[in-house]
């Protein structure tokens, strides 16, 4: 059952595998990696779909020749293995003209080259079969709050992104776009930082539903934030094409760890609400489960096809121990007293008015508030009968 297959989804981002360790403080400690071995090498080990950004492919400044031989080796190797790219995302953050962005930069002529690429890259998607278009603008940011006009900044994102929908709409493409939210890191603040803001922003596009989010484990906990409970926010609003999982140890640098290797107990949740959606009914997930991380600097190419299994492998021992826990008798018991279930329930009767509220005694004047905050509810017991499950303790 912890064997992957393709009805599992699992994507990979060419970026994550292909990673050669390079870090502020380090050179390089693996080789490069040959795009169409990856392809084969994931296959391999089940996966379903392969990402990348433009210049993990192609690099920077290829002429067209050799982008076409590169794209036409990398789609044989597609063919040959059946992996599927089910997202493909753009670098506008590596070469030296984004160091102030890319949609936001200062520089107007830097925001029309960035523009350029990106449309350029919108139509590599589109070649490529991919639905969903991510967007992570590592560099729209600043260091310095004196040096961002942060207003102008979101009109010409908002700018930005309306011009690519357009685009893709007028040229029938069929993409969905999705922000990838990021607090800090390389920029000092990002734009868009947290799910939240993103989600918001989205709304003031000219088409906001070709857009929607793709958040990343670590990118919400290097905020502090509850990524399980952000991921909730996103289905409810309709908003989760695509997201990025990995490890993270709470607020620090961007980790990029495997699954579940950071906040396991969070990723239980998380897999839980994927799987099967909220206690009430609420939606899960569908998409690609797609994997960001980086397979540590101390690793050898050998350690980078381990983590790679090690990903999946966590992601299916969550989804199990979440279908034993919802199966599990105690746990029903346990989620009934403590009234997990009764949030579901409209707070209101049917037809009920503000009205009848008023007039409804029990409510309010002979409600017995010191009883009603008597009884505890025994969250505790119910988590750790998640844990316990996690553990395999029962
Ligand atoms: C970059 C970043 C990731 C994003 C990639 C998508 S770019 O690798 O660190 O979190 O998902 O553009
Ligand atoms: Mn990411
Ligand atoms: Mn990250
Ligand atoms: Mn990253």
């Amino acid at each position: 059952a912890v064997q992957p297959t393709r009805d599992d989804k699992f994507s990979f981002g060419l970026w994550t595998i292909g990673w050669q360790a390079r870090d502020a403080f380090g050179d390089p400690t693996r080789g490069v990696l040959d795009p169409v071995e990856a392809v084969h090498k994931l296959a391999e080990l089940g996966a379903y779909g392969i990402t990348f950004h433009d210049d993990d492919l192609i690099p920077f400044g290829s002429d067209a020749q050799t982008r076409d031989g590169i794209i036409a080796a990398f789609r044989k190797a597609l063919g040959e293995t059946g992996l599927i790219v089910p997202m493909i995302t753009t670098n506008t953050f590596t070469h030296p003209v984004f160091k102030d962005g890319a949609f936001t930069s200062n520089d107007r002529s830097v925001r029309r080259y960035a523009l350029r690429k990106v449309l350029r890259n919108v139509d590599l998607a589109a070649e490529m079969g991919a639905k969903t278009f991510v967007l992570w603008g590592g560099r729209e940011g600043s260091e310095y709050d004196v040096a961002k006009d942060v207003q102008a900044a979101l009109d010409r994102y908002r700018e930005g992104l309306n011009l690519i929908a357009q685009y893709s709409e007028d040229r029938g493409y069929g993409l969905r776009f999705a922000i990838e939210p990021k607090p800090n890191e390389p920029r000092g603040d990002i734009l868009l930082p947290t799910a939240g803001h993103a989600i918001a922003f989205v709304q003031e596009l000219e088409r906001p539903e070709l857009f929607g989010i793709n958040p990343e484990v670590g990118h919400e906990q290097m905020s502090n934030l509850n990524y399980a409970h952000g991921i909730a926010q996103a289905l409810w609003h309709g908003k989760l094409f695509h997201l990025d999982l990995n490890g993270q140890h709470g607020p620090k640098f961007d980790q990029d760890l495997v699954f579940g290797h950071g906040d396991l107990l969070n990723a239980f949740a998380l897999v839980d609400l994927l799987e099967h959606g909220g206690w009430g009914g609420g939606p899960g997930y569908d998409g690609p489960r797609h994997f960001d991380y980086k397979p540590s600097r101390t690793e050898d190419v050998n350690g980078v096809w381990e983590s790679a299994a090690a990903n999946m492998r966590m992601y299916l021992l969550l989804k199990e121990r979440a279908r034993e826990f919802r199966a599990d008798p105690a746990v029903q018991e346990a989620l009934a007293a403590s009234k997990v279930t009764e949030l579901a329930q409209p707070t209101l009767n049917p037809g009920e008015t503000y009205a009848d509220l008023l007039q409804d005694r029990s409510a309010f004047e002979d409600f017995d508030a010191d009883a009603a905050g008597e009884p505890g509810y025994g969250f505790v017991k119910l988590h750790q009968l998640a844990i316990d499950h996690v553990l395999r303790a029962n």
